[in-house]
C-alpha cells in the first residue's frame, strides 16, 4: 500500500446525517464540506437528492461551491434516483444494493439476478446520460453475504465496463481484519476497478479493517468526522489518519492539511451537540497526556519513548499530569524550571515524595504542587512568599499540565 495511492471518501454529510443527533441545516453543510475540503479529502460524500427536497437543493448547491474535493451523492439502484442524482451535477453516484439474504428477503426483496439486472440498467443509464460521472457499486451487508453470490454480482456488472469503482460494505460491523484482507484481495485478483471499503465500527474494528483493506489493495476508504453514522458509526476520519501516520507522517502531511483536524471535529462537536470523547483518536484530550513517572521522564528525554505521533504536527501540544501518587521527580523538576524556579537535586526529590505522600492522602491540584515548589524555593531565598507568587512568571513550553480529576 503505498500512502500516496489512496484517497478518502468523507461521509460525514451522508453517513453522518444519519447519526443519531445529526440533522445539519444547508448552512451547517457548505460550512462542513469547506472544512473537509481544507483539510484535503479527495471526496465527500452527500446524502441522496431523493432524501428531502432541502437534500435536492444541498446536493445542488455543494457541487457549484467550486470545492477542490470531488462531490459524490449516494443512491439507491434506482433508476428515478439516478436521474434525480444527475440533474444536481455531481462529480459521482455511489450506488448500493443489498446482497445478503437477510436484506434481499426483508429488505429489497430481489434475487441475485434480478439485483444484476437492475444494477446494470441504472448503471447503463448513468452512463449514457453522462459518461464522465463516476460511478460506484457497491453490495450492502458483503460480509454476510455468500462469497459466490458477491463474486457473481462483481463479476457481472465489471464486465459491463460501466463502473469505475467497486464497494466492499461491512454494513454491520461484523468482519474482521483479516475478513477484509481476504475479500479485498479477492477482488483486487479478479478486477482493476479502484476498490472502496466502507466499514461499521460494531465491534470496534472499523479502522483495523479499513487498514487492512488498504493492505490488500483498496483505493478509497469511507470515513466520517468522530466515526459518526448509523448505531455507533464508521471508520473515524483521525483514527485512519493517526493509523496512516505511523507509517509515513511526512507522505500524509503532504497529502492533508494535519493541523485544520482539531478545528473540523470542533465544527461538528458543535454542530451535533456532542463532545469529543476524551480517547478519540489525535484530537482527544487525553491522546497526549502523560501521568506516571517513568512516562514522564523518558517524555522529557525523547517525546518518541511513549508517543508513536508527534503532536505538533497536528497543532497540538502534550501534557503532563503532575499532581498524584505516580509523579516522577523528573516532571517535578520540569515544572520547577517551567514556573522559574532554581531547585536543587535533593530539593526536588524530598518535594516529589511530599507530593506522593500528600496525594495518598487527599486529591491534590497543580496549583497545590505548584505552592510546594515556591514555599521550597521562598524559604532557601529567604523572600517573602506573597511577593515571590506575584513576581515569577511562567515559562512558556510545549509542556502544559492537566489537572487529575478529583
Ligand atoms: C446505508 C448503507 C451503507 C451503504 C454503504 C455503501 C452500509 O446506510 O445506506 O454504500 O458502501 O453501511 O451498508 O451505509
Ligand atoms: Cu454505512
Amino acid at each position: 500500500m503505498a500512502l500516496n495511492q489512496f484517497a478518502i471518501v468523507e461521509s460525514t454529510l451522508r453517513e453522518g446525517e444519519q447519526f443519531y443527533t445529526a440533522n445539519f441545516s444547508s448552512n451547517d453543510k457548505v460550512q462542513i464540506a469547506t472544512e473537509l475540503d481544507n483539510f484535503g479529502v479527495e471526496y465527500i460524500e452527500l446524502t441522496s437528492p431523493c432524501a428531502s427536497p432541502q437534500s435536492y437543493r444541498d446536493c445542488q448547491q455543494l457541487t457549484q461551491l467550486g470545492l477542490r474535493t470531488k462531490v459524490l451523492t449516494h443512491i439507491r439502484c434506482h433508476l428515478e434516483d439516478a436521474k434525480v442524482a444527475l440533474d444536481t451535477g455531481v462529480n459521482g453516484i455511489n450506488m448500493f444494493m443489498g446482497t445478503s439474504s437477510l436484506l434481499r428477503q426483508f429488505g429489497h426483496g430481489k434475487s441475485i439476478n434480478e439485483l444484476i439486472d437492475l444494477v446494470a440498467e441504472v448503471a447503463t443509464f448513468i452512463h449514457y446520460q453522462s459518461p464522465q460521472t463516476e460511478l460506484r457499486f457497491s453490495p450492502e451487508d458483503a460480509f454476510r453475504s455468500s462469497l459466490s453470490d458477491l463474486l457473481r454480482v462483481y463479476l457481472a456488472i465489471d464486465q459491463l465496463g460501466l463502473i469505475n469503482r467497486f464497494g466492499i460494505a461491512d454494513t454491520v460491523g461484523v468482519a474482521t481484519p483479516n475478513q477484509v484482507f481476504n475479500l479485498v484481495q479477492t477482488l483486487r485478483q479478479c478486477t482493476d476497478k479502484e476498490i472502496e471499503f466502507h466499514g461499521h465500527n460494531d465491534t470496534g474494528c472499523a479502522i483495523a479493517n479499513s487498514y487492512a483493506a488498504l493492505e490488500a489493495g483498496a483505493t478509497h476508504i469511507d470515513t466520517t468526522v468522530l466515526g459518526i453514522g448509523e448505531r455507533n458509526g464508521i471508520t473515524p476520519l483521525a483514527g485512519l489518519i493517526a493509523r496512516l501516520y505511523t507509517i509515513d507522517p511526512e507522505q500524509l502531511a503532504r497529502k492533508y492539511q494535519l493541523h485544520q483536524l482539531l478545528p473540523l471535529h470542533q465544527l461538528i462537536t458543535d454542530k451535533i451537540g456532542i463532545k469529543i470523547p476524551f480517547n478519540h483518536y489525535i484530537i482527544g484530550e487525553a491522546a497526549f497526556s502523560h501521568k506516571a513517572g517513568i512516562h514522564t521522564k523518558a517524555i522529557l528525554n525523547n517525546p518518541k519513548t511513549y508517543e508513536a505521533i508527534d503532536p505538533s504536527d497536528f497543532g497540538l501540544t502534550r501534557s503532563f499530569l503532575i499532581n498524584h501518587k505516580l509523579t516522577g521527580k523528573h516532571a517535578i523538576a520540569n515544572r520547577a524550571s517551567q514556573l522559574g524556579l532554581q531547585l536543587d537535586t535533593l530539593q526536588i526529590q524530598t518535594i516529589t515524595q511530599q507530593i506522593k505522600a500528600l496525594a495518598d492522602q487527599q486529591d491534590l491540584t497543580v496549583e497545590e504542587v505548584d505552592e510546594l515548589l515556591y514555599s521550597t524555593f521562598n524559604v532557601q531565598h529567604n523572600r517573602n512568599p506573597e511577593e515571590e507568587f506575584k513576581s515569577v512568571s511562567i515559562q512558556p513550553s510545549a509542556i502544559s499540565y492537566q489537572q487529575v480529576a478529583g
